[in-house]
C-alpha cells in the first residue's frame, strides 16, 4: 500500500506539500492539471513542472486524478474520435513523465453531487450533505449554482462554469443516452485506449458515480457490484481497472463494500477511503474516518487490502471541514479531516503488519 493526498497544484492550493510532508506515512501526491477542461491538450511542460515540483518535495506523482472525459465521448457522437486522440496524447505524455495510474469517471454532466456543502455536524464541524428529496424535487441548474457558489470561485474537479453554462443544451443531447448506450459508449473509449495504456504501463482506473444512482433522469452506470462486473468485462485487461471509492458506493446500504473490494482486488489500482453517515430517508452526510461514525466499515475495509496484499495507491477521500477551516479550503478538501484519516488507516494498517510478523515468529 501507498499511502497519498490529493492536491490541486502549484498556486492553486492553500494545502502546500511542505504541510503535506509533515503527515505522516504520505509518499505520493495525486495531481492534475486542474485548470485543463475535458478534451483540452495537456502540455509537456506543464506536467514536468508539476512532477518535478512533487519530486523536490521527496513524493512521487504516480497517480493523476483526473484526466476528464468529454461529453463527446461519453455521448458517442461524430466528434468522439478527436477527443480520443487528444486522450490518448496526454496518456502517453503522462507516463513518459512517469505517471503510473490514471483516475477518471463516466458520469453524464454532473460530477459528484450534494445539495450542502457546510452541513453542520453535532460536534460544530461541517461536512458534504446530500439530501434526496431536495435533488428529486429540484431543477439541476440550482444543484449547479449551489455547488459553483459553495466553492467559493475555486476550480472544482468535474464542475466547471463553462461547461454548466450550456447546461440545458448538454441535457437535450442526453435525452437519448441510456445505461447501455452509455456502457457501450464507454467500451468503444476503452478499446481504443487500453491498448496504448498496456504499452506505454498507465494504468486507468475508473472512480464509481456519486452518489451511486441515476439523477435528473440521467444514467449512472458505476455504482454496484453488478455494474463493476460489466465495465471491468467491457476490456478484460488489467490496465482497465478500478478507482475503489468506499465514499461514493457507501451511500447505498446494499453495496457491500469489503466484498466487492475482495471479489475485484486484482483491478482495484487507486483506493479512496471514507466513511459516510446515512440516514432513514436515504439522506447522507460525510464524517469521519472512524468506523464507528457512520456506516462505511472502514477497519474491515482497511483489513480487506491489509489481507490481499494490496501494493496499489490509498488515499483518504473526502473530509470533514473543521476549526474553521471551510474559509479557505475546496469543499471535502481540507487539511486537518483528511490528516486524522491517514493516522486511523495508518493505525489499523500497522496494527495488522505487528500481527502477522508475530504470527510468523
Ligand atoms: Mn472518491
Amino acid at each position: 500500500m501507498q499511502m497519498t493526498w490529493r492536491w490541486y497544484g502549484i498556486n492553486n492550493d492553500d494545502i502546500t506539500l511542505d504541510h503535506i510532508r509533515q503527515i505522516p506515512g504520505v509518499t505520493g501526491i495525486v495531481w492534475s492539471l486542474h485548470d485543463k477542461v475535458a478534451g483540452e491538450v495537456w502540455e509537456e511542460d506543464r506536467i514536468k513542472e508539476t512532477m518535478d515540483h512533487i519530486r523536490s518535495k521527496g513524493f512521487n506523482g504516480d497517480v493523476v486524478e483526473s484526466v476528464n472525459i468529454h461529453d463527446d465521448i461519453k455521448l458517442g457522437n461524430e466528434n468522439r474520435d478527436k477527443h480520443i486522440d487528444i486522450y490518448i496524447d496526454t496518456i502517453r505524455k503522462l507516463a513518459k513523465a512517469g505517471v503510473k495510474v490514471i483516475c477518471y469517471n463516466f458520469m453524464p454532466v454532473f460530477d459528484w453531487t450534494r445539495t450542502n456543502l457546510y452541513q453542520e455536524l453535532e460536534d460544530g464541524s461541517n461536512a458534504l450533505y446530500y439530501e434526496k428529496k431536495l435533488v428529486e424535487g429540484i431543477n439541476p441548474k440550482a444543484i449547479a449554482d449551489l455547488i459553483l457558489g459553495g466553492a467559493g470561485g475555486k476550480t472544482m474537479p468535474g464542475w466547471e462554469p463553462e461547461r454548466l453554462g450550456k447546461l440545458e443544451e448538454l441535457f437535450e443531447c442526453y435525452k437519448d443516452v441510456d445505461e447501455d448506450t452509455l456502457f457501450e459508449n464507454l467500451r468503444y473509449f476503452l478499446e481504443r485506449i487500453i491498448p496504448v495504456c498496456e504499452e506505454v504501463d498507465v494504468k486507468m482506473a475508473i472512480h464509481p458515480d456519486d452518489p451511486p444512482w441515476p439523477i435528473f433522469g440521467l444514467p449512472r452506470i458505476i455504482r454496484s457490484r453488478d455494474h463493476i462486473r460489466r465495465f471491468l468485462d467491457l476490456v478484460d485487461s488489467p490496465y482497465n481497472g478500478l478507482t475503489l471509492c468506499t465514499g461514493s458506493l457507501g451511500p447505498n446500504k446494499a453495496n457491500d463494500i469489503p466484498a466487492i473490494i475482495r471479489e475485484f482486488g486484482d483491478r482495484i489500482h487507486f483506493a479512496h477511503i471514507r466513511n459516510v453517515r446515512i440516514y432513514e430517508n436515504g439522506d447522507f452526510i460525510e464524517v469521519s474516518h472512524r468506523a464507528k461514525d457512520g456506516n462505511v466499515d472502514t477497519v474491515e475495509v482497511v483489513k480487506v487490502y491489509h489481507e490481499m496484499g494490496f501494493k496499489g495507491y490509498i488515499r483518504p477521500d473526502h473530509g470533514r471541514h473543521l476549526w474553521g477551516e471551510e474559509k479557505n479550503c475546496r469543499p471535502g478538501y481540507g487539511l486537518y479531516d483528511r490528516a486524522m484519516g491517514i493516522m486511523y488507516m495508518l493505525g489499523v494498517w500497522d496494527l495488522l503488519d505487528k500481527q502477522k510478523e508475530e504470527e510468523q515468529r
